[in-house]
């Protein structure tokens, strides 16, 4: 697997610090009266507010109520303590959804889906450095066939990366595209295939249904592809992102979720509201701009960031 870089667990911290200030700071609000019952739905309040969801805040609220009662003389530290393990419990139940293994000598195929914006082409790219790094010879696939922009703007991370990409016209099939690129992959004996989509609403059922031909077509080179779907969602988003998650689970099963823009968000909760719902694991998230923010999710790391002064 990749190679953890020491500065990762510091840049996941880095990224989570407008999400744990935010929380911080409530949380500690909380300690200035004893606790009663306006305290508790203050502390969900707080809790929903960093987009942990209504289900897991709820939840929360209750195991603390539990805590306290154990733990009278429990200080801003204790809770903190808590609520990083009960994080971290959660994230540990068995994820719902599983990536498949390529079948010997086949590369590894991910699509990549998601709304307008998401950080989807971005994404590909830092995981395609992320994958090189590792000695593995990676292709994209420019599958955002809708805009030529697009096209574009893969075509220059392919370059400046030095790895291959297989194209078409804009306007035509990304389907098409898709085909092209593991037919190309098969001939060039690739380790990872990297494929691109236009965004789409998930409100839009025609794009979506889009999505379930590129990944049937798939199958006709390497029955068992795609290994991976991976949906990028933006940090920022808010719930919608568990209304975007489960579409887009619904017409291509995801295997994992790229939680693009951390570093712009104040709501890192989601991570938690999401599993929680969907059983879908965080797999990456991205946390700026430049080619090497993007970093394995790590459980551990992102509780601890979350819920700490
Ligand atoms: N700060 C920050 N910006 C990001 C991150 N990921 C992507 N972006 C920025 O978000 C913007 C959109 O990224 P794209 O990768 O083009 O998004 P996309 O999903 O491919 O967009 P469409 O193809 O138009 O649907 C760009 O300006 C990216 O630089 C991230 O992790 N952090
Ligand atoms: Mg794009």
């Amino acid at each position: 697997m990749f190679q953890f870089l020491k500065s990762s667990y510091q840049k996941i911290k880095g990224a989570l610090a407008k999400t744990r200030q935010a929380l911080g700071a409530r949380l500690a609000s909380l300690f200035k009266a004893p606790w009663d019952e306006a305290t508790f739905e203050h502390l969900e309040q707080i809790l929903y507010e960093a987009d942990l969801g209504t289900v897991c805040s709820a939840e929360l609220v209750e195991e603390v109520r539990l805590f306290l009662k154990k733990n009278r003389d429990a200080a801003l530290p204790d809770l903190l303590a808590f609520l990083r393990e009960e994080a971290l419990r959660r994230l540990s139940l068995p994820s719902k959804v599983h990536p498949r293994t390529p079948l010997q000598g086949d590369p590894l195929i991910i699509l990549v889906v998601g709304v307008n914006g998401s950080g989807k082409t971005t994404s590909i790219a830092k995981l395609a450095h992320a994958y090189q790094k590792e000695g593995k010879k990676v292709l994209v696939a420019a599958g955002d066939t809708f805009r030529a922009a697009a096209i574009e703007q893969l075509t220059t991370w392919a370059e400046r990366l030095g790895i291959d990409i297989v194209k078409s016209a804009p306007g035509s099939d990304p389907a098409a595209v898709a085909f092209d690129a593991l037919t190309a992959a098969k001939a060039r004996g690739i380790d990872v295939v990297l494929i691109d989509t236009a965004g789409r609403l998930q409100n839009k059922t025609d794009l979506m249904r889009e999505l379930e031909k590129v990944t049937r077509v798939m199958t006709k080179v390497y029955p068992t592809a795609p290994h991976e779907t991976l949906l990028v969602l933006d940090a920022t988003t808010g719930q919608n992102a568990i209304d975007q998650a489960t579409v887009f689970h619904s017409f291509t099963p995801l295997t994992g979720i790229i939680l693009a823009k951390l570093d712009g968000s104040a709501k890192g909760g989601i991570v938690l509201a999401i599993y929680q719902k969907l059983g879908i694991p965080v797999r990456w998230v991205g946390v700026g701009e430049g080619i090497d923010d993007l970093m394995p999710f790590d459980a551990t790391a992102y509780a601890d960031a979350l819920f700490s002064e």
